[in-house]
């Protein structure tokens, strides 16, 4: 009994310490444009904010390197917006933004691939390589692209236009090929207007099934990230140079918005 209560109490202590580190829960890199439609009224330029944070509990935020890559796939193929990049934040906690005009009608797929990312509380480096889309004056093409990322989730649903309550679904790819059973974790974007009742709400979690394609049925307006969890191929050096497992992060944003 005596022995019970210690260990409840060590492992208490253990998880305060964790949360310490960074936070509790899931890490997701944010990669959020300022529309996922652009129409005739919202012009052509978009702002998008990359963040590095737990996007349910609105912090903290990890403070970003700069990205190894950021780019767009378009209607005019793949260009590379890494010179867009401005850095930002506060608190030593560094974001980035970026604009972007978009020219041509179509879908336009940005992706980041963070630079990598040190976790002591989980001994691993952290690369999350995230994607959104955006769909330009009503072209309605290109959203289900491969950029062919190391781990990339491709939509089995157009990811733009969507109302609160439908269900997205995904395919898990690593490497070009479908990650059977993978975990994805699902976190909606707080605004503040939602407290989590206990920490198993902040975070869901789905599994692909045998063909490497989840589902989640978004039950809220508002940005939705999903984040497949898998392990890199090749382990990289932490600060203190060991050789430490890699989370390869193929994570993936969508705006979903009541029907009224
Ligand atoms: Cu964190």
């Amino acid at each position: 009994m005596r022995y019970g209560t210690r260990a409840l109490l060590s492992k208490a202590l253990l998880s305060l310490l964790l949360m310490a580190a960074c936070g509790a829960q899931a890490h997701f890199q944010e990669l959020i444009p300022s529309t996922d439609i652009l129409t005739a009224e919202t012009g052509n330029t978009l702002a998008l904010s990359l963040k590095f944070t737990h996007p349910m509990e609105q912090g903290p935020v990890m403070s970003m390197a700069a990205p190894r890559r950021f780019g767009v796939m378009g209607p005019r193929g793949q260009e590379d917006l890494i010179d867009r990049l401005r850095p930002g934040g506060t608190d030593g906690k560094r974001t980035f933004q970026a604009t972007y005009r978009a020219e041509l009608p179509g879908d336009y797929i940005f992706f980041v691939e963070p630079a990598p990312y040190w976790e002591p509380a989980e001994g691993v480096m952290i690369v999350h390589y995230t994607k959104v889309i955006v769909d330009a004056f009503g072209a309605e093409q290109g959203w289900d692209q491969e950029i062919g990322l190391p781990v990339e989730i491709i939509p089995l649903v157009r990811p733009y236009g969507l109302w609160t309550g439908n269900l997205f679904r995904g395919i898990v790819k690593q490497d070009g090929k479908p990650v059977p059973f993978a975990a994805v974790e699902v976190e909606w974007r707080n605004d503040g207007s939602v407290t989590p009742p206990s920490d198993p709400y902040i975070t869901q979690v789905v599994k692909t099934d045998a063909n490497g394609v989840f589902s989640y049925a978004m039950p809220r307006s508002g940005w939705w990230g999903f984040a497949a969890l898998l392990e890199g191929d090749t382990p990289l050096k932490s600060p203190d140079g060991d050789s430490v497992p890699v989370e390869a992060g193929a994570l993936m944003w969508v705006q979903v918005r009541d029907m009224r």
